[in-house]
């Protein structure tokens, strides 16, 4: 197999960055995804409604699209293609970019851009769900107006070499409108209609919208709620927190202070695989021999961080 660029430098923080002093320009708000939100999470909440109306089959297998969009982002986007925190062979790589379809967050390399930028300039004007502009805009705002000038300008220097060299990114780019239809929308419904007779409304409404703005919510929390809320035992310098409710609901992406801390380690934690499904897959990826390289920090170095930079909080402490 063709080895290629499997790091990166791309997402470590830049702490030369100033912001450019002066007002921001104003925001823009992009009305047609806010109708387009609005009438997902509508159609979501009416999904919610059925909900205890729906068969056990079909609850399953919404629990299975949820988790599979969930490690398109969570294996797929963020800790093989934004992190390289691990390399994943072929077979590896198309499942995950065809379960980050199903996932419907923008493609992988759009994806994996604005979080390298979320990375580095972190929290400031070329964050592009900076969090310092409060719960809402870190959460879904950022979604609904046009992105700060900053955000663009310093993503335009990222080289992205490892994305663009990446055969199944670039694929998954040029037939992306094709691969969400199929995935996001078409798979979800089809399945409970065409196998146990499911209603055709219910099977949109449950595995599809449900499911869809479920998983959307889960990725945006770590964005918001784990910008906010959470103690900080590895650099209290830094917004980002430790957040187990986040670490459950976006299956291990929660421990969110150790991530900004140390972004290339795979298991995105300090710690085991409870409350992060991600590792265990990613584990068990390498047990199969398809996942290779998985990159962690040694305890060494996490203890001499959390005493240098750490709010006390550690349970070493
Ligand atoms: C979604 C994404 O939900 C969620 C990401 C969350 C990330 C979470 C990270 C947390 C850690 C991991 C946790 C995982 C947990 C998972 C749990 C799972 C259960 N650099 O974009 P445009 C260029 S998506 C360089 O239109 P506007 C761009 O190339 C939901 N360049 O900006 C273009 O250039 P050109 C569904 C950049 O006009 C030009 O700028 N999708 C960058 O400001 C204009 O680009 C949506 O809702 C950059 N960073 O519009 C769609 N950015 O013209 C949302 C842009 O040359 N997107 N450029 O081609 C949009 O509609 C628009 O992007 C917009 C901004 C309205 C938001
Ligand atoms: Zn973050
Ligand atoms: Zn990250």
């Amino acid at each position: 197999m063709k080895e290629m660029a499997e790091t990166t430098t791309e997402d470590v923080y830049d702490d030369a960055y100033e912001e450019k002093p002066g007002p921001s320009p104003p925001v823009k708000i992009v009305w047609r995804n806010v109708i387009l939100m609005s009438l997902l999470h509508l159609g979501a909440l009416y999904g919610l409604m059925i909900l205890p109306s729906v068969s056990s089959l079909t609850l399953i297998w919404m629990g299975v699209c949820f988790m599979l969009s969930a490690l398109g982002i969570t294996a797929g986007a963020h800790r093989l293609w934004s992190h390289r925190s691990y390399k994943a062979s072929l077979p590896l790589r198309i499942f995950l970019a065809t379960a980050n379809s199903m996932a419907f967050q923008n493609d992988i390399y759009e994806w994996a851009r604005d979080h390298r930028v979320h990375h580095k300039f972190s929290e400031t004007h070329a964050d592009p769900h900076n969090a310092r502009r409060g719960f809402f805009f870190a959460h879904i705002g950022w979604l609904l107006v046009r992105k700060h000038p900053e955000v663009i300008e310093k993503g335009r220097k990222l080289e992205l070499a490892d994305l663009k060299a990446d055969g199944v990114v670039m694929f998954q780019r040029r037939h992306y409108k094709l691969s969400v239809v199929v995935m996001c929308f078409f798979v979800p419904t089809f399945v409970p209609w065409f196998f146990w007779e499911e209603s055709l409304l219910t099977s949109y409404l449950v595995p599809c919208l449900l499911r869809y703005t479920v998983s959307l919510n889960a990725t945006w929390l770590v964005n918001s709620a784990a910008h906010m809320w959470g103690m900080r035992p590895y650099d209290h310098n830094i917004n980002p927190r430790e957040n187990k409710f986040v670490a459950f609901s976006a299956i291990g992406e929660g421990f969110h202070n150790y991530h900004h801390t140390f972004p290339h380690d795979y298991a995105a934690s300090e710690f085991g695989s409870r409350l992060n499904f991600t590792k265990a897959f990613i584990d068990l990826m390498f047990f199969f021999g398809l996942a290779k390289d998985c990159r962690r920090v040694t305890h060494e170095t996490i203890m001499a961080r959390v005493q240098r930079t750490g709010d006390g909080s550690h349970n070493s402490g």
